[in-house]
């Protein structure tokens, strides 16, 4: 286990999580390495504070439990059981072992007790991913971490990698706890200084992938498409030029000198002004294709992004549409890309909304590898000032059928935009780690309930005194949010730039592509294949159908879809306008309440983390309260229909 700081938080590994195991007698048998390394150290300083005792390949004596390694496969997947009063996890690769060993500390005493069982636990993706937008240097405008919401990077300090890298060791381990297995250590937006981490500042990368690697991550680095002229001094980075490919051979080759066990590349090419394949006539397969085919020779992957739209459109222009644009893109491509490419896909068609639908892109690239991109640094989302827990949305996404098949059975792997920093409690808000802890979980096992995996966090990090009452002020947050926000699908509505609070013309005449188009009659964005841009027809069925009327759109998506008038009554039996009255009211009415519940936990919850949450529930309020007066001023002067229940409305 690392050594940290004792300011710097455990997290949901408390000490008392380990209590069961490090109270009993533990044989560690098989393999070496780092990872098998780590296990023993974790079962010995549980030990060494519980009074247990532990043998690492030794003749098995009397013991609670094994922890067996049989072979060297590499595989995730471990075997427990629990027979004749002696708990076994088996595994025959060394991830297996470990993850078998988080999954004994989860369960606790309950590993040690009750009727003969066996099961086998193995990952249902393959990748399990995140994603860090962490400049090397602080950007002018974007600061170190951009969209980060807790302090600095982890990875990153005064312009060059850490000295002290226990914090990135003591990173992999909470990673791993909850079954993540890579990283991408910096932004996909690549400054100067950061694409030369590909190639004379790799040594940095390489020590914070041995950092990682401790726990089975992998490291992944975001490059630049440029990088043979930024770098190389070429004169052109042309995907099909023999000069561009040879620069990326030798790069590459050079990566895996340093990092033998290297995951591979992120890129974001042709987006929000980074170069890509457009410049030189070349489809987005043909760019990827030439980085696939530098990683191929050492199993390396690159995860090629589809964010790809038009960020300088004119607002006036109502024929171009940004949801369409990945869609349009990239479907035309499929079978192109080869079979260590994977498309990253963001899981809705805009940006990191509180609310949107799936994306139409996945599942209707049938032939191409899919990583969807989730995000749980809060962006959109309360930016780590606000509760707001992502579990449900992201069961939703992970569920949903774009054509009979789930998601998360669609895709390769799931990947999230990481919210954590240097911060004392990783995450800014103390609650967002369960933002952390339920992304790996549900990627390890996309159909598990989500409240499951609440439950879960709660009790490894509170225990069992506050659990009922965490839970009360999470469970319900993301809805909570989506109240007092942006209503029915619409999104944005959001201050320029930093994207916290409200303004709901802020974008609405500027050129990214991200409108509601309110006017006195009424609101939304016409995407109807009838008479709008055509959006919905880009689903298959039934989605395209029920998409395409208001009258089968789901009410939480009908602004998404839908230009109707205020009066337009919903499937819940309210008009749109009421609507938006009653849960801006009820929002702001839900986050008071869920404040008093956290009031009530004080004594029960540790000090410095209670009193971190209180302070950012006080914010919460004041942000909700604003964006409730903002947008129900702003509905009821453009529509002037009263509010039903005649409540203040300024
Ligand atoms: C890393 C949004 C964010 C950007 C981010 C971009 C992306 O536009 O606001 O900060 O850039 O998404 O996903 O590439």
């Amino acid at each position: 286990m690392p050594h940290l700081p004792e300011s710097v938080d455990p997290a949901w590994l408390t000490p008392g999580a380990f209590r069961a195991i490090g109270s009993r007698r533990t044989l560690v048998r098989g393999g070496e390495g780092p990872v098998v390394d780590s296990v023993h150290e974790e079962v010995a300083e549980a030990c060494a504070r519980f009074g247990g005792h532990v043998e690492r390949d030794a003749s098995p004596g009397p013991y609670d439990l094994l922890l067996d390694l049989t072979g060297d496969d590499g595989s995730e997947a471990f075997t427990f059981t629990r027979d004749d009063g002696r708990t076994t996890v088996t595994a025959s690769g060394r991830p297996g072992l470990l993850y078998g060993l988080f999954h004994v500390v989860r369960l606790g005493e309950d590993a040690f007790r009750g009727e003969a069982r066996r099961e086998t636990h193995r990952p249902a993706l393959g990748l399990r991913m995140l994603d860090h937008w962490d400049n090397v240097a602080v950007h002018p405008v974007m600061g170190q971490v951009e969209r980060g919401y807790a302090g600095g990077s982890l990875f990153w300090e005064d312009g060059r990698a850490r000295g002290n890298l226990e914090r990135v060791r003591a990173y992999g381990r909470l990673l791993a706890s909850c079954g993540i297995n890579a990283v991408a250590v910096n932004n996909v937006n690549v400054h100067r200084a950061e694409a030369r981490l590909l190639t004379d500042r790799i040594g940095e990368v390489a020590a914070i992938a041995c950092a990682l690697r401790a726990y089975g991550i992998r490291t992944h680095l975001s490059v630049s498409f440029a990088a043979p002229v930024v770098l190389g001094g070429l004169a052109t980075a042309d995907p099909l030029e023999g000069g561009v490919r040879a620069w990326w051979a030798e790069a590459t080759a050079r990566v895996y000198e340093a990092i033998p066990d290297f995951g591979g590349y992120v890129v974001k090419a042709d987006s929000e002004g980074q170069p890509g394949p457009f410049a030189y006539g070349r489809s987005h397969a043909e760019g990827a294709n030439m980085l696939a085919g530098a990683l191929e020779p050492y199993g390396g992957t690159v995860h090629w992004r589809a964010f790809v739209y038009d960020h300088r459109q004119d607002w006036r222009d109502r024929t171009t549409d940004r949801a369409r644009a990945a869609y349009d893109h990239f479907v035309p491509l499929d079978g192109e890309f080869a079979s260590n490419a994977v498309l990253q896909v963001k899981h809705g068609p805009m940006d990191f909304q509180v609310r949107e639908p799936v994306s139409p892109l996945i599942g209707a690239m049938p032939a191409t590898r899919l990583a969807v991109e989730l995000q749980a640094t809060q962006e959109y989302t309360g930016q780590q000032r606000h509760v707001c827990w992502l579990g449900p949305m992201w069961s939703e996404v992970l569920r949903f059928r774009p054509d009979g098949t789930p998601v998360a059975e669609l895709a390769d792997a799931l990947v999230a935009v990481s919210n954590v920093g240097d911060d004392r409690f990783w995450t800014g808000h103390p609650l967002a780690q369960a933002n952390l802890y339920t992304f790996g979980r549900l990627a390890w096992r996309p159909d598990a309930d989500p409240l499951e995996i609440l439950d879960e966090w709660i009790g490894l990090t509170f225990g069992t005194e506050p659990a009922a009452g965490v839970r009360t002020v999470m469970e319900g947050s993301w809805r909570t949010y989506e109240k007092y926000t942006a209503p029915l699908g619409v999104g944005f509505m959001v201050q320029p730039g930093h994207h916290y609070g409200p303004s709901v013309d802020g974008y609405e005449y500027s050129p990214w592509g991200t409108y509601h188009f309110a006017d006195r009659d009424g609101i939304g964005v016409d995407r109807s294949a009838a008479t709008g841009t055509g959006y919905a027809a880009q689903y298959a069925k039934p989605w395209a159908e029920v998409y395409e009327s208001p009258e089968t759109c789901p009410d939480e998506l009908l602004l998404f879809f839908h230009h109707v008038p205020y009066g337009h009554v919903l499937h819940s039996g309210r008009t749109v306008i009421q609507h938006i009255y009653d849960t801006h009211f009820e929002g702001v009415e839900e986050v008071e309440a869920a404040r008093r519940v956290w009031a009530s936990l004080v004594g029960l919850v540790d000090a410095e983390r209670h009193a971190r949450v209180t302070e950012r529930f006080e914010e919460q309020l004041r942000c909700a309260r604003e964006w409730r007066d903002q947008i129900n001023s702003y509905f009821f002067r453009k529509s002037g229909v009263p509010d039903a229940h005649g409540r203040r409305i300024h």
